[in-house]
């Protein structure tokens, strides 16, 4: 199928527009390298060595003979170019990875907030709107989260994959509804994964587009089969207090001799998935799409859950690492219990690959392997929830 990967140069888009073009797709890269330039906004590289997207493109035909299209388009707001592009390559599905992407960053400061909800919701509104002023039958994969389901609203209950069944009371007696799982986002950037879904639904009911939204965990792990070809395809890894999520810094942590820094007590319970298996969730997502009229079709996209101070202890123990418990930066619960549905993959075939499998692995060949280009100064998380919460010195 050909298939438009937006945002195809991220952390996320990268190895999938590989796996996918390695199974036999016709894959096209859509980005406008925004990530890339909020490194240099930051001052902090990727610990992993990334080389410039014309580069990596000429590695991968080069290893294997397959061709990688790009195009350089800001989703936000290059509508007509969009629309273009969509007639021009007449994609069976676009998967859209193309948005503002970490919740410290959303949270930094009123510019970094308005930019990531400009950014996210004109991006799928554009999409949305283009495909439909397109009058082609185009299926979209999109990159929701977990967070958009809050931590701790349903307690020790599992939450479903999308919809929650719910009993109203009416005069005349119960009716009962699907819904979709209340939202409640803890920071801007998650506020626009709710959004999101809002778009997708009205888009779904009233135009028929059909849409599968997956609620990924974090993802942690760098590499799969296809970035591992070569040094010059390797995959990004953010370890910076903005951008570097919770496993992958505490493995860069350890690997630096550097304290890992666990927000609060540790209590925050979340949910994770390899990088590996992310991208053969898309894959499966892209086979399985749901039908012209069909509600958005949800998938749960995790494989384990975590407490933060266990992965802590854990990597402790592996590499002998001090842990420090810092005062936490985020507004959200100290303490939380996390129950996950994740059925619909396991049905559809998805292996998971656990923790114990790929920790070791990740702490060699990343954390310890790339150490001499880590910024030390960079790996307190500075962006703070609201004014006047208390910020850790280096450590
Ligand atoms: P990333 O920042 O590494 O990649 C996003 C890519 O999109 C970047 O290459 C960026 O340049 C591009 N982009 C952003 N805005 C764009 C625009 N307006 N036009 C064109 N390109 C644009 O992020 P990632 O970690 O690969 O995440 C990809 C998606 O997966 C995001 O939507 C994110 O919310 C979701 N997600 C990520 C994680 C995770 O742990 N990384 C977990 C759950 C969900
Ligand atoms: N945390 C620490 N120490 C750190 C970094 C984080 O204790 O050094 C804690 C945070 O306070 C939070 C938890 O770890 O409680 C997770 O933080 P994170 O930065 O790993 O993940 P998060 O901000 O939720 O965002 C990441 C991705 C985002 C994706 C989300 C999936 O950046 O794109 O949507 O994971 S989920 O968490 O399931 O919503």
């Amino acid at each position: 199928m050909k298939v438009l990967i937006l945002g195809g140069d991220g952390f996320c888009g990268w190895p999938t527009s590989l796996h996918l073009s390695q199974c036999g797709h016709d894959v096209v890269i859509v980005d406008n390298l925004s990530r890339r330039f909020i490194d240099v906004e930051l001052e902090v590289e990727s610990l992993t060595p990334i080389r410039p997207i014309h580069e990596r493109l000429a590695v991968w035909k080069e290893h294997t003979g397959k061709e990688i299209g790009f195009v350089n388009l800001d989703l936000a707001h290059d509508y007509d170019r969009l629309l273009d592009l969509l007639m021009a390559e007449r994609p069976d599905a676009v998967v859209n990875f193309a948005e503002q992407r970490a919740a410290p960053y959303s949270m930094r400061s009123p510019k970094a907030k308005r930019y990531t909800v400009d950014n996210n919701i004109s991006g799928n509104h554009n999409l949305l709107c283009a495909i439909v002023e397109s009058g082609l039958d185009i299926a979209v994969v999109h990159l929701g989260t977990m967070g958009v389901y809050g931590y701790g609203w349903t307690g020790t209950a599992p939450i479903p994959e999308g919809y929650l069944t719910v009993t109203v009371p009416t005069p005349d007696g119960e009716l009962e509804r699907e819904i979709l799982h209340p939202a409640n986002p803890g920071s801007v950037y998650h506020m626009t994964k709710t959004l999101d879904q809002l778009l997708f639904a009205f888009y779904a009911k009233n135009d028929g587009i059909r849409i599968t939204d997956l609620h990924q965990g974090i993802v942690w792990g760098t590499q799969t089969p296809e970035t591992a070809l070569d040094e010059r395809l390797i995959n990004r890894f953010d370890y910076d207090g903005d951008y570097g999520t919770v496993l992958n810094r505490f493995i860069m942590q350890a690997a630096i001799g550097h304290p890992l820094t666990v927000h609060g007590t540790g209590g925050q319970t979340r949910a994770f998935i390899h990088i590996r298996d992310t991208v053969r969730c898309i894959e499966i997502a892209l086979n399985n799409p749901p039908d012209c009229g069909d509600q958005v079709s949800v998938f749960n996209q995790v494989t384990e859950t975590h407490r933060v101070r266990d992965l802590a202890k854990l990597i402790s123990g592996l590499t002998g690492a001090d842990v420090a418990y810092l005062p936490n930066p985020r507004k959200e619960a100290e303490e939380n219990e996390l129950n996950v549905t994740r059925e619909r993959f396991l049905a559809l075939g998805l292996d998971p690959t656990t923790l114990s499998e790929g920790l070791l692995e990740e702490t060699r060949n990343i954390g310890a392997k790339y150490a001499d280009r880590a910024d030390r100064t960079k790996i307190v998380a500075r962006s703070v929830w609201k004014a006047g919460m208390e910020v850790s010195p280096d450590l």
